[in-house]
């Protein structure tokens, strides 16, 4: 009986200390370095201004909105050239060169908490720190009673590779733009700065393109399942790429080739080498559609189809798909890359693709993104040695549609059970064997959405494995450490709770 009670004052007395230090050390991801000023605290009131360099006004302005509706403040935002003494200051001045294009410095002191970076990508990120150093209420959408106390300290930050990534598939099932609109601000919390929009399959077209119609018309009208389907105009798509870019996040288009085009196939019969359009398909099988690689036809679709969505897409990466390409022959496989990478090209894009695309190609400027389920693949290896850069979605890791455990009711499992420690238990850096850190662009977690029709389904499979995903893609790996991040995951939960993340509640994760 003794013991049980000194343990509980222990974890009492524990618990209370940890109160004032407690945002310092649940941030994911977890910061390059972080000082805390022992007994500094900052208090956010009525009275708090927002000064901005003249370059990152659109940085204040959207820390303003994060921070006005549950705090009620004001919170004006004005231009800056000094160094104010008060207030919240984003600065395009005096950041330590290690915090290099992407990164940022956070200096919260008593007075003013001052955040400065090299770009205002950088401070955008500082300001998703700044964030998770406020209470989780302070994400709620009505006014909430404060404090608003930020914890004193002096944090350099800066990501381990410049591509952090999800991919959205908004084929199988249509998400409209309100819900690509709510994941990308999930995004946005986490540091992601790439956001990868599957926009064609088997089962639908969901891109307007004015020189093909039936594309969206015939070819977007359904989705798994039967449902009624969808596309976006291009006026939406570009909605869906300011808004990202808002969040200094930069869209990637994919239009999958020559396979999972059934949808396209459906809309015009020409493009199919019998000259017959097959019926739309509502099932998720995989590996039986192909363009007609030897119709001239096929190159005058691919040309307009990439020339309209690159003329809608400011950044500069293209995504031609060229997985699963079963129905196409390893010859006519060829032919069809040897003809699409200089669309793309010709467009202006660099070319992404899903990384058996990379076996046509000796462009070094063009992408494989691996999401193989073993730790050696020759094609890509291979690639690596040619000194392509790599995006690493091993599919038994970084797959978030894949169920956690056999009792999840959403995702698939054909690249194994997910659980959240195994989602953040793999170094980007070593994971395939000959493709060494250098030549790894970065991480991305698909999601794709077979069995995915909501935005509460998309939240329950990407919460929390996202979180540790953004975490493998941004902090150095000499802070990876499972029980370090599992409580700093917990920590998020009340801010998910807040925001009305669905999130599943792994008993992994020690939940606050
Ligand atoms: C494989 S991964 C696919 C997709 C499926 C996914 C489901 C890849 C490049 N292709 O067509 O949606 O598995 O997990």
């Amino acid at each position: 009986v003794l013991a049980v009670v000194v343990t509980v004052t222990a974890a009492l007395s524990v618990s209370a200390q940890s109160q004032a230090a407690e945002p310092l050390q649940s941030l994911v991801p977890v910061p390059v370095s972080v000082q805390a000023r022992t007994g500094v605290t900052h208090s956010l009131t009525a009275n708090t201004k927002i000064y901005t360099a003249p370059a990152a006004r659109d940085v204040g302005n959207f820390l303003a909105g994060v921070l006005r509706p549950s705090t009620g403040y004001a919170l004006p935002v004005s231009d800056t050239t000094g160094t104010p003494t008060d207030g919240i200051s984003l600065l395009l001045t005096g950041a330590p060169g290690s915090v290099g294009q992407q990164g940022y410095q956070l200096d919260a002191a008593a007075g003013a908490v001052v955040i400065r970076a090299n770009t205002s990508e950088g401070l955008f990120a500082g300001v998703q720190t700044l964030r998770q150093m406020l209470p989780a209420k302070v994400e709620g959408t009505t006014v909430q009673p404060g404090p608003w106390t930020v914890p004193g300290a002096l944090i350099v930050d800066h990501p381990r590779f410049s591509y952090r990534a999800s991919m959205l598939d908004v084929a199988r099932h249509f998400h409209p733009v309100a819900s690509v609109k709510r994941y990308i601000d999930q995004l946005a919390l986490y540091k992601i700065n790439y956001f990868h929009l599957h926009l064609t399959d088997d089962q639908g077209w969901r891109i307007q393109v004015d020189s093909w119609p039936r594309l969206t018309t015939h070819g977007g009208s359904t989705q798994v399942g039967g449902g009624p389907g969808g596309y976006y105009t291009k006026a939406q798509y570009s909605e869906i790429v300011q808004y990202a870019a808002a969040r200094k996040i930069t869209v990637i288009p994919e239009v999958d080739l020559p396979g999972h085009t059934n949808a396209a196939l459906a809309s015009y019969a020409e493009l199919n080498c019998n000259g017959q359009a097959p019926p739309l398909r509502t099932d998720i099988e995989v590996g039986y559609s192909s363009l007609c690689v030897n119709k001239e036809i096929t190159y005058q679709f691919v040309d307009d189809v990439v020339r309209e969505i690159a003329a809608l897409t400011p950044g500069p990466y293209f995504h031609i798909g060229g997985d699963e390409a079963h129905s196409t022959s390893d010859a006519d496989y060829q032919t069809f890359m040897n003809r699409v990478l200089p669309i793309v090209k010709k467009y202006g894009k660099t070319a992404l693709g899903w990384h058996e695309f990379v076996k046509t190609t000796t462009d070094t400027a063009t992408i494989p993104q691996y999401w193989g389920t073993t730790t050696s693949n020759a094609v890509v290896q291979a690639a690596a040695a040619r000194g392509h850069k790599v995006i690493m979605s091993p599919a038994n890791k970084a797959y978030i549609d894949q169920k956690y455990n056999s009792s999840t009711p959403l995702g698939l499992s054909w690249a194994g059970l997910i659980e959240v420690q195994d989602a953040y238990g793999w170094n980007p850096g070593t994971h395939l064997s000959g493709v060494p850190e250098t030549a790894v662009l970065g991480v991305e977690a698909p999601l794709w959405t077979e069995t995915l029709a909501t935005s509460r389904d998309l939240e329950f499979m990407a919460f929390p494995r996202l979180a540790g995903h953004a975490e493998l893609g941004w902090s150095p790996w000499s802070t990876h450490n499972w029980d370090s991040f599992k409580v700093r995951l917990g920590a998020q939960g009340p801010r998910w709770t807040t925001m009305g993340i669905n999130f599943y509640k792994s008993p992994q994760v020690p939940w606050d």
